[in-house]
């Protein structure tokens, strides 16, 4: 065999707090290790939203906040709080990656936009003990395979590849997609009061079980909304976090004027986007959705391997929270540069649970499936926010 690509996303290392959602730690370490010592090279394809710095606060002594202003210190300081909730991740991946002929590819989502500072990328480098084998690239693409983070086909979640920075008070700040200062300035705060529920999956069927709790989400996301058109831009007028992009507000008005509200289908978009070029590779690999998606057609295919972080799927009937298997691709690439793939999955073993037993205590069963997967979190404590 001439190469094995293994593709894997929306992993979402946080600080072991409340908005921290990856708890399979020694599941994936397993995973990682089962890669070392092949004949083969392995090219390790880590697709997006794997450190989670967007959910991640800034932890200054007991105290800690989430920022809207990212400069590199705060993305430095954030990155060295996930290394120590989850150094055990990074020591594997510095085990793998001696060998020269593994590479490991941090692909760009929305979740690690902060990525795009070079110092963070030099400390990670520095963390896992590699320096060369080591990229942090928006897509990847060899042996007539393609994979990519896939927000840049959610126009919510899209950022501006031309522009990963804006400056703001002589620094150099991170351009995030305009939801995500949104998710900063106040979705994280809901994530802290309802940390099972967000994931929880489908969210309609979620919403149908808790009313009380979307009628907050919904208030709350209106009123950001509104005040984003009509209040902050000029409030804040120096403030460019606080701007509005114009294709946002066009697609606003176009959805608005078509009645369509629905959630992006990224598959679909990208589709719809590179028509022309789908004949180019065979396979096509996208995250960020955190669904299992296989879709065959002649010639090529799309997949979608879910998410790894703790995440479960509500059974209509009976309200059993499933946990998700952990999922990847695996792409075998042979001498002639012909590829074989399958989507795998690796089976988490869990105590049964149901919704109504988890709304009534969310955070104990949080520290439960913590427990339950042998991870150990050093800063599971609330309260110490100091978001206004
Ligand atoms: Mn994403």
């Amino acid at each position: 065999m001439r190469k094995e690509i293994i593709v894997l996303s929306d992993i979402e290392l946080g600080a072991g707090n409340l908005t921290d959602d990856f708890i399979s730690d020694k599941t994936l370490i397993k995973f990682i290790k089962s890669l070392i010592g092949r004949d083969h090279p392995v090219d390790l394809i880590l697709n997006g939203d794997i450190i989670d710095f967007l959910k991640c606060p800034l932890i200054e002594g007991d105290k800690y906040s989430y920022p809207r202003h990212i400069s590199e210190d705060i993305s430095l300081a954030k990155l060295r709080s996930v290394y120590e909730a989850h150094s055990l991740v990074f020591d594997v991946l510095k085990d793998f990656g001696k060998s020269e002929k593994n590479k490991i590819y941090f692909i760009i989502g929305n979740h690690d936009h902060d990525l795009y500072f070079k110092s963070v990328q030099k400390e990670i480098k520095r963390l896992i003990k590699k320096s060369k084998g080591i990229y942090f690239p928006l897509s990847y693409n060899q042996h007539s395979v393609w994979v990519e983070h896939g927000h840049q086909y959610d126009f919510l979640n899209k950022t501006n590849k031309k522009k990963p920075f804006v400056w703001y008070l002589g620094k150099q700040i991170l351009n995030y997609p305009w939801v995500s200062f949104g998710v900063i300035s106040r979705a994280l705060i809901m994530k802290e009061e309802h940390p099972f529920m967000e994931r929880i999956k489908p969210y309609p069927l979620v919403f149908k079980h808790y009313k009380i709790v979307i009628r907050k989400i919904s208030s709350g996301a209106l009123e950001y909304a509104l005040k984003s058109f009509l209040y902050y831009p000029l409030r804040f007028f120096r403030d460019p976090t606080y701007r509005m992009p114009l294709d946002f507000l066009q697609e606003f008005y176009r959805r608005y004027r078509m009645g369509n509200w629905d959630i992006e289908d990224i598959a679909d978009n990208f589709k719809r986007k590179k028509q022309d070029a789908m004949r180019n590779n065979r396979l096509y690999v996208f995250g960020h959705t955190h669904e299992t998606l296989i879709e065959k057609k002649e010639g090529w295919a799309i997949v979608i391997p879910d998410t790894w972080r703790d995440e479960y799927t509500m059974d209509p009937i009976t309200t059993e929270l499933i946990p998700k298997t952990k999922k990847y691709i695996q792409v075998l690439v042979d001498h002639d540069d012909q590829i074989v793939w399958e989507l795998q999955e690796i089976k988490v073993n869990r105590e049964r649970i149901f919704f109504n037993d988890v709304m009534k205590d969310e955070i104990k069963y949080i520290k439960l499936a913590a427990e339950e997967e042998g991870f150990v979190s050093k800063i599971l404590s609330p309260k110490m926010n100091t978001n206004k």
